[in-house]
């Protein structure tokens, strides 16, 4: 029953973190034959992470009575019932609802660091982080107070786990595209806490096409690009993410499988899909992880990642969602590496970061028993 795994000890050096092998502990076994915790460990970047979806239910109790903010669910058990969802947008309802009770510099602070703490136990190395600040400031929270608890909390993350991050500003696509360019104007005093923008919300019937002006002027101030796009809509808003607003990677994708010439184009440039399996699971975006497409997406030649999207919500963390993958999809150890590589390698940090966060993950593969 028992087998033998080397656990890694971490230690920290200017920051950056160095995997050494320690002692054997641990173990654990399926049904079908034994499964490492390895998966969970192994160094890796985090790049589809919405920071309002890793609002945990106690925390979300507590900062409704904290904030005055009142809830249609009164206790922990009762919002773990709502979190049944069909598809996006029943999902979406709940999650703009349980952000209505972030407030404070404070609330943002706590948010991001509770997840930082989980992340770095999961092996993250680096993180790119989604906000949505439209969710807020439509809300009469100050922009300021949104970003800036947000990046005290990457700056704590980094001195304490040695993680290095960044931040990506969403524009909700089911709002008017000019209130996007709003958003960028109003960020504009923050530029420099910024490393790119993306696009997300209700997909269907909000092609990326719409937002082209504000990608553009994006662009312009020198913030990398991204969008969500194939999660539940067509392959159409994979093309107009590529062609129209320039993203240089895809959140999700999924729905490119159906279209073998976008298929053709993402392998040849390589563009990163950012997948999140839990994520499509509870979305009902695939019925079972069993039947997730991550395998043929790999035997394809697409370049992905593993990601955890929103976990307070989708039953899991990166961490969770490597180690019920690899699990569910029977992928080798040295497969879950190659993700883990790719997910360090899709990374927006500059080359030669990229170079020592990837010998950092070959420096732990060696120490593999
Ligand atoms: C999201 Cl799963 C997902 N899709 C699109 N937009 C989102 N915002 C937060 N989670
Ligand atoms: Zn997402």
């Amino acid at each position: 029953m028992l087998s033998t795994l080397v656990v890694y000890g971490v230690a920290r050096s200017s920051n950056r973190i160095l995997w050494i092998s320690t002692r054997i502990v641990c173990c654990r076994r399926s049904e079908r034959g034994v499964v490492s915790e390895f998966v969970r460990e192994l160094p890796k970047a985090e790049l589809h992470l919405h920071i309002e979806g890793t609002l945990e239910p106690a925390m979300l109790v507590s900062l409704s009575g904290r904030n005055h903010v009142p809830l249609r669910y009164s206790s922990v058990a009762e919002i773990e019932a709502a979190l049944q969802f069909t598809n996006l947008q029943s999902f979406l309802d709940v999650y703009y609802e349980a952000a209505g009770t972030l407030l404070t510099r404070q609330d943002f602070f706590d948010l991001t660091f509770a997840y930082l703490q989980r992340a770095a136990a999961d092996g993250v190395v680096h993180a790119e982080i989604f906000f949505d600040p439209q969710t807020h400031t439509e809300r009469g929270v100050p922009f300021d107070a949104v970003i800036g608890g947000i990046s005290d909390a990457l700056a704590a993350g980094h001195a304490e786990f040695g993680m290095s991050s960044g931040l990506i500003m969403c524009f909700l696509r089911h709002l008017p595209a000019g209130r996007a360019m709003d958003t960028l104007e109003a960020a504009m005093p923050f530029r420099d806490q910024l490393l790119g923008v993306g696009l997300d919300s209700s997909e269907v019937g909000h092609p990326p096409g719409a937002f082209a002006g504000v990608f553009a002027a994006a662009r312009a101030e020198g913030l990398r690009l991204v969008s969500h796009a194939g999660e539940e809509g067509p392959p159409e808003y994979v093309w107009e993410a590529l062609d129209v607003l320039g993203a240089e990677r895809i959140d999700h994708g999924n729905r490119a499988l159906e279209d073998a010439a976008l298929v053709t184009r993402l392998v040849a440039e390589q563009v990163p899909l950012t997948v999140c399996p839990f994520s499509n699971v509870k979305l009902a975006v695939v019925d079972r992880l069993e039947d997730h497409p991550l395998r043929r997406m790999i035997d394809l030649g697409l370049n992905v990642s593993i990601n955890s999207d929103d976990p307070s919500y989708f039953g899991g963390y990166i961490g969770d969602n490597y180690v019920g993958t690899q699990v569910a999809l029977r992928f080798s150890d040295d497969e879950m590496a190659g993700i883990a590589r790719n997910s360090l390698r899709a990374s927006f940090v500059p080359d030669h970061e990229k170079q020592a966060l990837v010998a950092n993950l070959d420096e732990f593969l060696s120490h593999r028993p």
